[in-house]
């Protein structure tokens, strides 16, 4: 498929997807969500691909769900089409992804930050969900994984008064896992994900499995599920290889098997 909104380059096992509309300073539409879904679901099942990184540009992560495409839809609109449902299918991704942020993640964009397994930041990055100021609310998660994220305090603080929240901030508050300088933005996260690329490709996803787990279950259910998992990776060749590489003091060489 070729794009119109976005760029998806590999660089050795990690794909890198560009949001690309910078007349609309990366703002979300269908056409968007539409080339995301296709994108990300081509990394989940290309063999050769261990992490993705999805990026915007200096200015702009992305400045929200466009505005102009939904001003004029109507509730039966909005219910019927079941509007942009299909962020569903990018986190249902199995394998590890970063959000690289640089300038606006606001409202939809920050939605979509927070949907990343982790976001590293750019020290020019601003975060927000300033929906209220245009009569609605967070739609793509953003109360949720908000909350889960800073606490209901700040994000409700955030939520109400629609204010952007810096990356230091963003830092200290538990949104981002590390804040780096901008003009290193991309080269940073491409280390971060060479470095997960490089890990067992089973044991990456059965990470990402346990730890979204910590969100919906309980905590003696958590633990049960973290178990079966890791007993359930002693049937892999990539456990022995991995024990092996160790005790022979050597990298591991995965299979993915
Ligand atoms: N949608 C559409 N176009 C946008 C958006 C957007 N979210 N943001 C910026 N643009 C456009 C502007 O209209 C402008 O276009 P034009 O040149 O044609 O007028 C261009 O991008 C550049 O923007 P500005 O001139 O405004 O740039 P500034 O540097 O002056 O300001 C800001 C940058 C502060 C980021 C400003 O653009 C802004 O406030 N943007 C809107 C931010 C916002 O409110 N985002 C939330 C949108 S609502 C949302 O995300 C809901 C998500 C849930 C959807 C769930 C559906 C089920």
């Amino acid at each position: 498929m070729s794009y119109e909104t976005i760029l998806v380059e590999k660089k050795g096992a990690v794909t890198l997807v560009t949001l690309n509309r910078p007349q609309a300073l990366n703002a979300l539409n269908s056409t968007v969500l539409k080339e995301l879904i296709d994108a990300f679901g081509a990394y989940d099942s290309d063999q050769s691909q261990h992490c993705l990184i999805l990026t915007g540009s200096e200015k702009a992560f992305a400045a929200g769900a466009d505005i102009k495409e939904m001003q004029s839809q109507g509730f039966a609109d909005m219910y019927s089409s079941n509007f942009f449902a299909g962020w569903e299918q990018v986190t249902a991704t199995r394998k590890p992804w970063i959000a690289a942020v640089a300038g606006y993640a606001l409202g939809g964009g920050c939605e979509v930050a927070m949907m990343a397994d982790f976001i590293i930041a750019a020290d020019s990055a601003k975060f927000g969900q300033p929906e209220i100021k245009l009569g609605v609310t967070p739609g793509m998660g953003g109360s949720q994984r908000l909350t889960w994220a800073v606490g209901k305090a700040k994000a409700m603080e955030m939520c109400l008064t629609g204010r952007m929240m810096d990356a230091a901030e963003a830092e200290r508050s538990g949104l981002v896992a590390k804040v780096v300088p901008a003009d290193h933005l991309v080269e940073e996260a491409l280390k971060t994900a060479e470095a997960i690329a490089g890990m067992a490709p089973l044991a990456a996803i059965a990470t990402k499995e346990m730890v979204n787990a910590a969100f919906e279950m309980s905590l003696a259910q958590g633990i049960r599920f973290e178990r079966r998992l890791f007993h359930g990776l002693f049937g892999t060749e990539d456990q022995k290889e991995g024990m092996t590489a160790f005790v022979e003091k050597r990298p591991g060489n995965w299979k993915a098997r």
